[in-house]
């Protein structure tokens, strides 16, 4: 006799790109994960995706939820049940708001990973009067929301299937990451689309591009700046367009006008008369697009670039067209995160105590505010927190707090799905902050160094145990089904339950009434008259066909009403209201190198997946990237150990000699901790090669508007050592 195998249709959470998998059950464990039927979707999985399995099934899997017992990091812990868990952090939790007021804990997340939150955690914080909400989005696509509504009220969604044009600044999607957006980009060139990369090395995009832009790092909105002094002199812009629907086209030509190729060529490294044909290029196509990346997210000139971005696509006439870039609004038939969060029940004054709204307002409350009417007025709903990005304190200003109570005390942290210690700039810092914690509770499912700091530490379920309907945090209007495949090992839970049970023992019954998730997954589809089990029954996934320029109805969501080339809530902050490009840390003598972070690895989830060893074993050890005329200078080889030393910090990390490096830089990865030296090593590991450590948080390094840190060209410098404890170890993990 067969048995019939049942499969089930989950969206993989192990990086935020969300693909629709099939997932098999066996003997209620996840057996297998593997493409989808539907040929469409059937190319969108990499081998961390098939790999889930093996992360699922862990043997080392969080199932319990577990208390300190040791010094805080010590790594000590009694097992208690759920339910003590949450009676005492309740407890604690109103002993610290009794003390220092609301303001004085702070949530961090990234919240795609634990996707069941559905905005809980914002819901909880707004009801108790808690403005402090930090997140990994602040240093991606989430601040680059925030950054694009100042110019025309959204974030756009790139229109792949019909471009002509892509011009990839830095953003390097591959086979093995981010591959729905490989996908995508491989067939609009297999279309004639051209490509334009943006890039100091030779990238994997690269190699395939119509046109590579080698140029240094951290000088992306000089860059910009360039093409518009092209495409501004030479007409090449949409001018019915600008002269009916852009605010400050005779402001921005004076100040392109500041940045004649000459000077651009030389902050930026790249031949003028290539960035003259890149510019030409991409504003002659019909319909171009400049996809989302994270390295205008992380630039002491942030705000300028992500600005300059959106600004190319408006003067070009890019804006919610064909092949273009799509202003989608809110989804019509489920209630968005934006709306469950209740932005609107935390008080002015708390909102106005919200750690970077006085120094880098831009994605903090303070300019929430200044856009809800015209949000209202266009979108249909004033607070549209995009990308989970556009309501955050400044996690700098946040962890200064922790660690010097100033300018007041915050002194707990629940930290879910998010590797706090690691995931920001100033590790030290960071650690300084925790350390000085009353309360840290920690949501995971597996034992990080951040969860090593924590009091209390929750055992998390993963998507295969859990059902869900996937939006894009209103940056589309696609929905995913999630089915849930197995239930969640012994204790382990979903972040929604969390907050319910927390917010149930705050006395916030009445806001936190449903039962389950999926009775919240009906509330949330009643919007188009369906429940959970109805959209379970359609299996896939919907797209509505996208409408085009909306704006001729309602304008664009900004003040005035037009796309902002001049931003008057920049002007009213006391910010430059035009884009700049202001020049990072430069090189000196004794750190004569420039180094970025980033390269994201195949094999891993930012700093996650260290621990299996199906793929640890792709990549055993973290490499600086290294040009060999740099290699020579140095004296080191491939496969060397050095350390890579900037002012804040030092690192240990393997060589890898590229001749695709650019010459003068050094690439130092995201993320590295070491799982296998628990119990041996402090943190596992969390300082020997982390980014972070390196990474500083001094107002030098920052971006004046948003505060984010300067992680593309920081000055640095390398010296050989003997190969640490860890390269012994990296080959070694347990065969489990
Ligand atoms: N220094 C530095 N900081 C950075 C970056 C950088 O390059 N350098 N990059 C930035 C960027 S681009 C991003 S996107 C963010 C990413 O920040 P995060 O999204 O926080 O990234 P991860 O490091 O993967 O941490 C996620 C944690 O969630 C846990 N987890 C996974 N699935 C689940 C689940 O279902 N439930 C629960 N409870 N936990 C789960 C994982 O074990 C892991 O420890 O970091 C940002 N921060
Ligand atoms: N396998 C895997 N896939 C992932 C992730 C992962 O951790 N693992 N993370 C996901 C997430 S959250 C993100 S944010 C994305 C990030 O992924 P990407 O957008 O591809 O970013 P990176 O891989 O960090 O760097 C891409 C390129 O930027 C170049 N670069 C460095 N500095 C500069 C600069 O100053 N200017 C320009 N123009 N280019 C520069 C680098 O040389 C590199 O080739 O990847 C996603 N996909
Ligand atoms: S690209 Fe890979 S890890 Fe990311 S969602 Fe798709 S299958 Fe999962
Ligand atoms: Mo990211």
């Amino acid at each position: 006799m067969t048995t019939k195998v049942r499969s089930k249709y989950s969206v993989c959470t192990i990086c935020d790109i969300g693909c629709q998998l099939r997932g098999i059950e066996k003997d209620g464990h996840v057996s297998r994960i593997m493409a989808h039927d539907n040929p469409l979707l059937s190319k969108n999985i990499c081998y961390k995706g098939t790999a889930a399995p093996h992360i699922h099934n862990h043997v080392d899997r969080l199932r319990v939820p577990l208390k300190r017992v040791g010094e805080r990091g010590e790594d000590c812990w009694e097992e208690i049940s759920y339910k003590q868990a949450m009676n005492e952090i309740a407890e604690r939790l109103k002993a610290v708001i009794d003390r220092y007021g609301a303001e004085g804990i702070a949530v961090s997340t990234s919240g795609w990973n634990t996707q069941t939150t559905h905005s809980m955690d914002r819901r909880f914080m707004n009801l108790i009067g808690a403005p402090n909400w930090i997140s990994g989005v602040a240093l991606c696509a989430g601040n680059t929301a925030a950054v694009n509504r100042l110019t025309y009220g959204w974030f756009p969604m790139p229109d792949f299937g019909n471009t002509n044009c892509i011009v990839l600044f830095g953003h390097n999607p591959r086979k093995h990451s981010w591959t729905p957006i490989y996908n995508a980009i491989k067939s609009a060139r297999a279309r004639g689309a051209k490509i334009i990369v943006l890039d100091p090395r030779v990238s994997d995009q690269a190699q395939n591009a119509d046109l590579h832009l080698r140029l240094r790092a951290g000088t992306d909105a000089a860059m910009c700046l360039g093409w518009l002094n092209v495409i501004i002199n030479e007409q090449l812009y949409d001018a019915d367009f600008v002269s009916r629907w852009c605010l400050g086209f005779d402001e921005l030509s004076q100040r392109v006008n500041e940045y004649p190729l000459e000077r651009v060529e030389q902050i930026t490294g790249v031949d003028r008369s290539l960035i003259a044909q890149a510019a030409r290029a991409y504003a002659s196509s019909d319909g171009a697009v400049i996809p989302w990346t994270p390295i205008t997210d992380q630039q002491i000139s942030s705000t300028s670039a992500i600005r300059l971005h959106s600004i190319l696509r408006a003067v070009t006439g890019n804006l919610d067209v064909v092949g273009g870039e799509l202003l989608s609004g809110f989804s019509q038939s489920y209630i968005p995160e934006s709306e469950l969060a209740l932005h609107e029940m935390l008080s002015e004054e708390q909102k106005s105590k919200q750690l970077g709204y006085k120094d880098h307002p831009v994605f903090t409350y303070r300019v929430a505010e200044m856009l809800k009417e015209s949000t209202d007025k266009v979108w249909g709903y004033p607070y549209a927190d995009l990308v989970m990005g556009c309501h955050m304190a400044n996690p700098t200003n946040v962890f200064r707090a922790m660690a010097t109570a100033n300018p007041y005390p915050v002194k707990a942290l629940i930290t879910l799905g998010n590797n706090t210690l690691m995931s920001y700039a100033n590790q030290h810092q960071i650690m300084q902050g925790l350390m000085n914690q009353d309360l840290i509770v920690a949501h995971e499912i597996f034992m990080t160094p951040t969860a090593m700091l924590a009091d209390y530490v929750l055992p998390g379920d993963v998507f295969t145990e859990r059902n869900h309907v996937a939006d894009t945090w209103s940056w589309s209007n696609r929905l995913m089904l999630s089915q849930k495949i197995v239930e969640p090992p012994e204790q382990a839970s979903s972040t929604f339950q969390f907050w319910t049970d927390l917010g149930r023992r705050m006395g916030l019954e009445e806001y936190f009434s449903w039962d389950t998730i999926e009775e919240m997954l009906d509330y949330r589809l009643s919007r188009s008259k369906r429940t959970f089990s109805d959209f379970e029954k359609q299996r896939y996934m919907e797209l509505p066909p996208p409408k085009f320029r909306k704006y001729r109805k309602n304008g664009f969501a900004t003040p005035s009403g037009k796309v902002e080339l001049y931003s008057t809530i920049l002007a009213d902050l006391d910010f430059d209201p035009l884009p700049y490009y202001r020049e990072g840390p430069r090189p000196t003598k004794e750190y004569p190198y420039t180094v970025f972070t980033g390269v994201r690895e195949d094999p891993f989830f930012q700093t996650g997946q260290r621990n299996i060893r199906v793929l640890r074993d792709r990549c055993p050890v973290p490499k600086l990237f290294l040009h060999p005329i740099d290699a020579k200078r140095e004296d080191v080889s491939e496969d060397d150990w050095v350390c890579l030393e900037t002012s804040s910090g030092r690192v240990t990390a393997q060589i890898s000699v590229q001749e695709s490096m650019r010459e003068g830089h050094v690439r130092v990865p995201h993320g590295w901790w070491y799982p296998e030296t628990r119990g041996e090593e402090k943190l596992a590991g969390a300082f020997i090669s982390s980014d972070a450590v390196l990474c500083s948080d001094d107002d030098e390094f920052l971006d004046l508007e948003q505060g984010v840190p300067h992680f593309k060209g920081f000055p640095g410098r390398i010296f050989k050592v003997t190969p640490p404890v860890i390269s012994r170890t990296s080959k070694v993990l347990e065969k489990k």
